[in-house]
């Protein structure tokens, strides 16, 4: 078997559907072998979207997304979605391909250090240096891309290899590695603090909707109506109609959540991640700290539990569950009704009636025109801060915001990896600063058949930034933008558009859109 189809033959094995890449010379054998497979590839317009695309169906699945690029260039431009996909914590193979072994010691065409520059952002990574290493190495790639945490790894080709024989054959997948049950001692300690506590408040990251622990967490709520506040990541973790949800932490201190925090007695972190918000924003520092997580708590001064279980987080759940049941513990369960009363009436603000419209008022619209099961998929900017405040949202992995690497871009190839993995209607909502960084990719939608929403908030501005330097120096600078006609864009790719003027035609516009095919809504913001 020659190198290219082996590798070919091991992603099958791996049971991959779906190449996200863009071609090049170096990578001839491989792409023929993946014409010759079961498995689809999909041509991008730009590396970066490739590996997006890779990231949200890591996310989304648990499997690891594959992207593909060339050396050099190809390989530099997968970078950004490849750090995402490493800061993220969402499983993903990233394949690039290079110039001969004879010629990689010397300055030559196109030729980086790629194995090198990935090694930051990937949890592991080789290159496969003769046909023979195929199969361990493309095993290897993505059990270690998918157990826990998982990232990013990668495998870089040579165009030698590539089309060298081999023997050796595919090996088997295998189901991810399990993470090991909670210790019964820091078990112990976490039952005496939880039996001295009266108003204990639980902060869900990531790592539960990972785990898949979300009906774990929603049992240990119904037998102690503790309440639950989200990460941006952590959303849908429990549902936002819950009394008990206390919504998503912001990143400033003031906001309802992280009153809710400093108002406890008990903080137990669960799955969190301190990469997605900076603990010194939310954490009270005089409270006790749990930290249950599948991986030790960072080192940090703002951050520094009393107790860590570091164990799969649903198994450690479940202990805690039925130990407050056995013990009929009683914690307080009105100390927190007032901060849920302004939450919900946060959440619930009518559109204005005429465009500019503002984020937090079209959100509760979009909420309406989408089922719970649904996917929206953020962008980066002041609408994915809104999104993470004010967009309620019912079940685990139905809102994927990325906060780890927080790059733009994301959204518009995330649509198209979501709506080729999953059954969901998605919804890509965006700013206009990251629509335009990968906004190519919406041909790489309609040539794909995909179907999903664009809802792209305009304010011809990189508000995010233009908001915090305002808030801080009273002035904005370098953030102004000028837009093309985004209807006519859209549409020049075949793509329906809609630029709705009024809060009536703001809601025929986005029910038209998330119930049809392929389309744009600009909503203009202020
Ligand atoms: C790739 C990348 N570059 C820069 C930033 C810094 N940044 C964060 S938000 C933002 C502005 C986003 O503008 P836009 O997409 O229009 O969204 P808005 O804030 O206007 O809602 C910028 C530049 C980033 N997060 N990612
Ligand atoms: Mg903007």
């Amino acid at each position: 078997m020659k190198a290219s189809d082996l590798l070919v033959a091991c992603l099958e094995r791996e049971g991959v559907e779906h190449v996200f890449g863009l071609p090049g010379e170096e990578m001839e054998d491989l792409l023929f072998s993946l014409r010759d497979s079961e498995i689809t590839f999909v041509p991008v317009r730009h590396e970066q979207g490739a590996a997006f695309m890779a990231d949200v169906h890591g996310r989304l699945t648990g499997d690891a997304g594959v992207c593909l690029s060339t050396l050099g260039p190809g390989a530099t431009n997968l970078l950004t979605g490849i750090a995402d996909a490493h800061l993220d914590k969402s499983p993903l193979v990233a394949i690039t391909a290079q110039g001969g072994l004879e010629r990689l010691h010397q300055e030559s065409h196109q030729a980086i250090d790629v194995v090198r520059t990935f090694g930051s952002v990937t949890k592991w990574n080789t290159q496969l240096d003769s046909p023979d290493i195929v199969h361990e190495s493309v095993r290897k790639a993505f059990k270690v891309a998918e157990y826990e945490k998982p990232g990013a790894t990668h495998l870089e080709l040579p165009e030698d290899v590539a089309s060298e024989e081999t023997a050796v054959r595919p090996m088997e997948h295998r189901d991810q590695v399990p993470v090991a049950a909670p210790n019964p001692d820091a078990l112990e300690r976490v039952k005496s603090v939880l039996d001295e506590a009266r108003k204990p408040i639980l902060v869900v990251g990531n790592g539960v909707v990972r785990t898949h622990a979300t009906a774990r967490l929603r049992e240990f709520v119904d037998a102690t109506d503790v309440p639950v506040v989200t990460t941006y990541m952590g959303k849908g973790a429990i549902s936002d109609v819950d009394d008990r949800s206390l919504m998503t932490l912001d990143s400033g201190a003031s906001d309802e959540p992280a009153e809710a925090i400093a108002e406890s007695d008990l903080v137990v972190t669960v799955g969190y991640d301190i990469a997605e918000h900076d603990p010194a924003d939310w954490n009270p520092g005089q409270t006790r700290l749990v930290h249950v997580d599948s991986e030790p708590a960072e080192v940090y001064e703002a951050y520094d539990p009393d107790i860590e279980i570091v164990a799969d987080v649903g198994r450690t759940l479940r202990h805690l569950t039925d130990w407050c049941r056995d013990v009929d513990s009683s914690f307080d369960s009105e100390w927190y009704a007032d901060f849920r009363d302004r939450i919900a009436i946060d959440i619930d603000r009518e559109p204005a009636d005429e465009s500019p419209f503002t984020v937090r008022t079209v959100l509760p619209v979009l909420r309406e025109v989408m089922a719970a099961d649904d996917v929206l998929i953020s962008d980066v900017g002041s609408h994915k801060m809104a999104i993470a405040q004010n967009f309620p949202t019912y079940e685990p992995n139905t809102c994927i915001i990325s906060n780890g690497f927080a790059s733009m871009g994301i959204a518009v190839p995330g649509g198209v990896a979501a709506d080729l993995t999953t059954d969901s209607r998605i919804v890509a909502a965006t700013g206009d600063g990251g629509f335009l960084m990968n906004a190519a990719e919406i041909e790489t939608a309609t040539r794909m058949g995909c179907e999903f929403t664009i809802v792209l908030f305009n304010d011809d501005d990189y508000g995010l930034i233009s908001e915090k330097q305002i808030d801080h120096t009273g002035e904005a600078f370098g953030t102004e933008l000028s837009n093309p006609d985004f209807v006519e864009f859209a549409e020049s790719f075949g793509v329906e558009s809609y630029r709705p003027e009024s809060a009536r035609e703001l809601r025929t516009a986005l029910q038209t859109a998330v119930e049809g095919g392929l389309s744009l809504v600009e909503v203009p913001i202020e």
